[in-house]
């Protein structure tokens, strides 16, 4: 084996009832995320967000290139100036872009141009997936590994109670230029974080998730 290699650490082995009642206790903690768009303003310590990203920093990526940026943003001008190139964006997708099949798709979620959550959230998480490194380098699986990433900030943000929404405004250029980031980033998902509002409501279709079976298929026991 070539490069050099240290010992692993950090794994302990654990009685098998011991695991499934630990991923049974970690499934159940997941099973209750939702995606919301209600926000409260109330505001998040900076630090809890600092500690969500380290989380998503620990994620596996292509030849440990870690591909990310992530640009964590409470500035209420900064909120401002993305809220309103979303819903410009959002409206011309809304208003003719987007195809009556994707509307349809959409239509149980109940969304539409207007993101006000883009402003009342005390934190919007632009995440950038970077196609080469700082010396012009090629990156390898750079969507696998943000998607990685940001699965991870997901659930560290969930395990603490804060809600997201992954927003996805298209096209999203013009997050890299607000939160002035290189041209070898490309924008990657924008999420919205905080506590969810009073009273705040899920489509119901947001409930319904597949069975295991449905997700899952097993070869051999
Ligand atoms: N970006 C739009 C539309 C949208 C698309 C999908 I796929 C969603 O799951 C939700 C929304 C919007 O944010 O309204």
């Amino acid at each position: 084996m070539s490069g050099e290699h240290l010992p692993l650490t950090g794994y302990a082995s654990m009685p098998e009832s011991e695991m499934a009642e630990r991923l049974e206790a970690f499934r159940a903690l997941m099973a209750a995320r939702r995606t919301i768009r209600d926000f409260a303003d109330t505001p998040v310590p900076r630090e809890i967000i600092e500690t969500a990203i380290r989380t998503a920093g620990t994620a596996p990526s292509g030849a440990n290139q870690q591909p990310w940026h992530f640009v964590a943003i409470s500035d209420p001008a900064t909120k401002r100036a993305i809220r309103e190139a979303a819903e410009a964006e959002e409206r011309e997708f809304y208003g003719g872009r987007a195809s009556d099949e994707w509307l349809d798709a959409l239509a149980p979620l109940g969304t539409d141009a207007s993101k006000p959550f883009l402003e009342t959230a005390p934190w919007l998480i632009a995440v950038f997936a970077q196609r080469t490194g700082e010396a012009g380098e090629k990156h390898y699986y750079v969507n696998e590994s943000v998607g990685l990433a940001t699965g991870m900030l997901i659930t560290a943000l969930h395990s603490v109670g804060l809600g997201t929404l992954t927003h996805t405004p298209a096209p999203m250029n013009f997050l890299r230029d607000i939160c002035g980031r290189p041209t070898r980033e490309k924008p990657f998902v924008l999420l919205v974080v905080g506590y969810p509002a009073e009273g705040c409501t899920v489509p119901s279709k947001a409930l319904q998730k597949k069975e295991l079976g449905e997700i899952a298929t097993f070869m051999g026991s």
